[in-house]
């Protein structure tokens, strides 16, 4: 039986998990590590290194994989890097850069409610990636901002990008409980019954109560790290930080439900 140890790092969020061997999952194991993903938010499972199929039974402790719309499965040197579901796929500097504060496709009616990756190549400096703990951001507004915010509904896409969904500002995470601002300035566009004249100034103000470094934490990498985050109370930004230098991710996402 493996013992797990739980290591809460020096922020706002997020713990370091020692003692998991992948591919020997228990639900002990699995119920601990749940219970730790709702009180950190984010997990960091430093050097795991996890085979493909090793990596989707880790995701399946959190929620059930889901096929990501923009999956790609082949790395920089092509080494395919398939599970036979197709739910891990490789996300690289070569294509991506998710420099900017947000979270995972909130434009779906049903977003993603987690995400999980693996670092498989890294740069020789830089390329960390923060994550922001949406329940403080929550909690930093006055009590009549945050009775007035309970009432409305932001818009989420870009017309023309991604499919667009309205869900509201605050959040109840349907695990903890508690209330998260659930905006975030990659995705938000607009708030229902809110002029277009309004809408920017009102989103201003929550993008800037929330982009504070005291909710942040940050993670840099080595290979073979793997981290997991709630999509439901976290944002986070990926530090495009060194040049040319290639990095790549291999991601997986889990199923979220309606936001409420
Ligand atoms: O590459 C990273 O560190 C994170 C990228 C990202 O935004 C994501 O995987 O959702
Ligand atoms: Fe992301």
């Amino acid at each position: 039986m493996s013992t797990i140890e739980i290591q809460k790092l020096p922020a706002a969020l997020g713990a370091r998990i020692h003692g998991v061997v992948p591919g020997e999952l228990d639900e002990a194991v699995a119920d601990t590590l749940r219970n730790a993903f709702d009180a950190h938010q984010v997990l960091f499972f430093p050097g795991l290194a996890p085979a493909v199929e090793d990596q989707v039974a880790l995701a399946k402790v959190f929620g059930e994989p889901e096929v990501h719309v923009e999956g790609r499965q082949v790395d920089r040197d092509n080494t395919v890097y398939v599970d036979d579901e197709h739910f891990v796929h490789v996300i690289d500097s070569n294509r991506n850069a998710a420099n900017f504060w947000h979270t995972d496709a909130t434009f779906k009616a049903e977003p993603p409610g987690a995400s999980m990756i693996v670092a498989r190549a890294i740069p020789d400096s830089g390329g960390d990636t923060q994550w922001l703990d949406t329940y403080s951001a929550f909690e930093a507004l006055p009590k009549p901002v945050q009775d007035m915010l309970r009432q409305l509904r932001a818009i989420h896409g870009h017309p023309g990008v991604s499919e667009l969904n309205a869900h509201p500002i605050v959040r109840t995470h349907p695990r903890t409980g508690r209330e998260a601002l659930w905006v975030n300035r990659g995705w938000t566009t607009g708030v229902e019954g809110v002029s277009p004249r309004q809408a920017p100034a009102l989103l201003r103000f929550l993008f800037d109560t929330m982009e504070q470094p005291e909710f942040t934490c940050r993670w840099s990498w080595s290979e073979g790290d793997v981290a997991v985050w709630d999509n439901r109370c976290t944002m986070h930004y990926a530090i495009k930080d060194y040049g040319d230098d290639y990095r790549s991710m291999h991601r997986l996402t889990i199923r979220g439900e309606v936001p409420a």
